[in-house]
């Protein structure tokens, strides 16, 4: 049992506009200091990291509007992310994405749609992000990145990557939701996308849970992308994130449905975000991150 395919390109998207707030930009780097490349190496992958991709510095953020908050900026890296997501997997590689804010899903999944149409997605979050600029309060983006992916939003978020590459609502889990706007209520509702918050985690238990949400998330595709907020654990176990809810994830938790997931062989693509250095405490929530993508990738206790 392994990971279909043992060939990954690491690819650093240092970003933090979608979040609005400095040092999730610094993400890349701690996750990388925190060890991922020889971890991986450990467990037989061929690792290759891409480094970077170009984010500009805006020194003047005045001229933004206050429902999509440095959307051309975003919008620009996303698309550059998209491509090279899209031209390492035409290489037969794995990408595993290291953000940078939630905004980034989009070039990912975008880039990942080009070569598996019919796409499953786990999106591990302790919140939803199915906002657009009509229905969210903060204009952040990385807090709309699921809803542009399913079709809803700002043309120039939802059309990047080209027309027609889409989500569709049956394919796509939410894990750990615990802060959920009442407009992103209406949506998830409206769609039909399944969300098993704290309270079905708390009631039925992990492997309960990751048992329907895999049998979901594999039923009619090709393929599982695994997007990783951060903020989904605890914060007493993952302090640095942007924006950090009680109540999450535990440890364990979190590495069960790691280890589950691994154990269903479905991976094709996989990314990290919302790790927030100048937030954390000794690099803890890097740390985190990198033992949950080992648990993912086929890490065992023993
Ligand atoms: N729902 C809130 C908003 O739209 C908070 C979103 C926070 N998002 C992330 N990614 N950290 O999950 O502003
Ligand atoms: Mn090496
Ligand atoms: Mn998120
Ligand atoms: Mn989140």
């Amino acid at each position: 049992d392994a990971v279909k395919n043992t060939n990954i390109t690491i690819i650093g998207v240092p970003l933090h506009y979608g979040a609005n707030r400095k040092g999730v930009d610094l993400g890349p780097d701690a996750i990388r200091g925190a060890n991922l490349h020889d971890r991986l190496e450990a467990l037989g992958y061929s690792i290759e990291d891409a480094g970077d991709l170009q984010v500009n510095r805006l020194l003047q953020p005045a001229a933004q509007d206050e429902k999509l908050k440095y959307m051309n900026e975003i919008a620009r890296v996303d698309q550059a992310l998209c491509d090279t997501v899209s031209e390492e997997m035409g290489k037969g590689r794995f990408p595993l994405v290291l953000g940078g804010d939630h905004s980034i899903a989009i070039g990912t999944i975008k880039g990942v749609l080009r070569h598996v149409k019919r796409l499953g997605v786990i999106w591990f979050d302790a919140h939803t992000d199915v906002n657009t600029h009509e229905t969210t309060d903060s204009g952040n983006i990385h807090g709309m990145s699921l809803a542009a992916l399913l079709g809803y939003g700002h043309d120039d978020l939802t059309s990047i990557g080209g027309s027609g590459l889409k989500l569709l609502p049956e394919n796509i889990v939410i894990i750990g939701a615990r802060s959920i706007d009442p407009g992103e209520r209406a949506f998830l509702k409206a769609k039909g996308i399944k969300v098993f918050t704290m309270h079905d985690i708390d009631r039925n238990g992990m492997k309960q849970v990751m048992e329907e949400a895999l049998d979901i998330v594999s039923n009619g595709t090709d393929g599982v992308h695994l997007s990783l907020d951060l903020d989904g654990m605890d914060p007493s176990d993952a302090p640095g994130v942007s924006t950090p809810v009680s109540g999450g994830l535990s440890y364990r938790e979190s590495h069960f449905a790691m280890e589950l997931l691994f154990e269903r062989n479905l991976l094709v693509s996989a990314e990290i975000v919302e790790v927030n250095p100048m937030l954390d405490q000794h690099n803890k929530t890097a740390v985190a991150a990198v033992e949950l993508i080992g648990s993912a990738f086929g890490e065992r206790i023993l």
